[in-house]
């Protein structure tokens, strides 16, 4: 494997801060994704300087909250989502990755289909490439493959705009492992390391409620297949679903299934309540150090 090379290429400063999340995605204690949404600047009345600085400091503030990676999307990827240009996307995240590569040295993810937004976003600072497209688009395995970054491929079914338009399934778990499965083959085969590689069942893109339910109690067949899993849960529509509750009344639920998705294995938890996450992380931590104690027990029992 020679990605190190080809990473000088787009990933030009070597950075602290990728080797920082490599050590993380493989050490055992789960990691908390901070979700930052990059709004469309305004040019208007100093509008763009308000959006930059808003994205840096909601940034800064989830760094603070014990966040471990920033997620950065400029919005396309949403189910619903109409397609943004790439001009606007680059206009949009790179000045923020930029920015927050000079102030921060947390782990920055850029949320994102399109390749040239990849190799921007890394040759800008961005330490892992996250793409709900799992790396199909034209030229993007090359270019995740050269930026030797962390990758997380994510299942969807359709695409962004159409995508919840009565999805079928025959077997839920199933289908979305298979397609995991093929986007893993397709990164070793282009030479991206498996250690790099990261799973994503895409909890909602291309999900009715009962089939992100049964995603979700099969989280712990995810896990075995050997990869980091990634969750991301928070905020979304099934939660809305089942509690009857807007967007911005789904913390609780979100907590909920944070704690349920580390108890099923999940490595990664993206979110957009950092603080509270980070809690429920050191309770479930704090729980599964005492599951292991037995053995430690026993090993030291034995020794005697
Ligand atoms: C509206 C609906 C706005 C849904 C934003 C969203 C995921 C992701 C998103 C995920 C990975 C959100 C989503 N969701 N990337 N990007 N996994 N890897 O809730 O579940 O943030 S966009």
């Amino acid at each position: 494997m020679n990605s190190a090379g080809n990473s000088e290429v787009s990933n030009p400063h070597g950075r602290a801060s990728t080797a920082r999340l490599r050590r993380a995605l493989h050490d055992t204690r789960p990691l908390v994704m901070g979700i930052l949404n990059v709004t469309p600047d305004s040019f208007s009345d100093g509008g763009r300087y308000t959006a930059l600085d808003a994205a840096v400091r909601h940034a800064e503030q989830m760094a603070a909250e014990g966040a471990d990676i920033i997620d950065i999307g400029g919005e396309s990827t949403r189910p619903g989502a109409t397609a943004v240009s790439e001009a606007d996307e680059l206009a949009r995240v790179i000045p923020v990755i930029e920015a927050l590569r000079a102030r921060l040295d947390i782990p920055l993810s850029i949320d994102t289909s399109k390749a040239g937004v990849m190799r921007a976003a890394v040759a800008a600072g961005a330490d892992m490439i996250n793409d709900v497209n799992a790396l199909r688009a034209d030229g993007a395995l090359a270019v995740a493959r050269a930026a030797g970054v962390p990758v997380c491929l994510m299942h969807m079914r359709g695409e962004p705009r159409t995508m919840q338009e009565a999805p079928v399934y025959t077997d839920v778990c199933a289908e979305v492992m298979a397609f995991l499965q093929e986007r893993v083959a397709a990164c070793r085969e282009a030479g991206i390391p498996q250690a790099d590689l990261i799973i994503d069942p895409g909890f909602g893109f291309g999900k009715n409620l009962e089939q992100n339910l049964a995603l979700f109690r099969g989280l712990p067949a995810f896990s075995r297949m050997g990869l980091a899993v990634l969750v991301g849960v928070s905020r979304k529509s099934m939660l809305g679903t089942i509690l009857d509750r807007t967007a911005d009344e789904r913390l609780y639920g979100s907590l909920a299934l944070a704690a349920l998705a580390l108890e099923k294995g999940a490595r990664i938890l993206r979110v957009h309540d950092v603080a509270a996450t980070v809690d429920v992380v050191k309770v479930c931590q704090a729980l599964a150090a005492g599951r292991r104690a037995p053995q430690e027990n026993r090993e030291q029992h034995n020794d005697a």
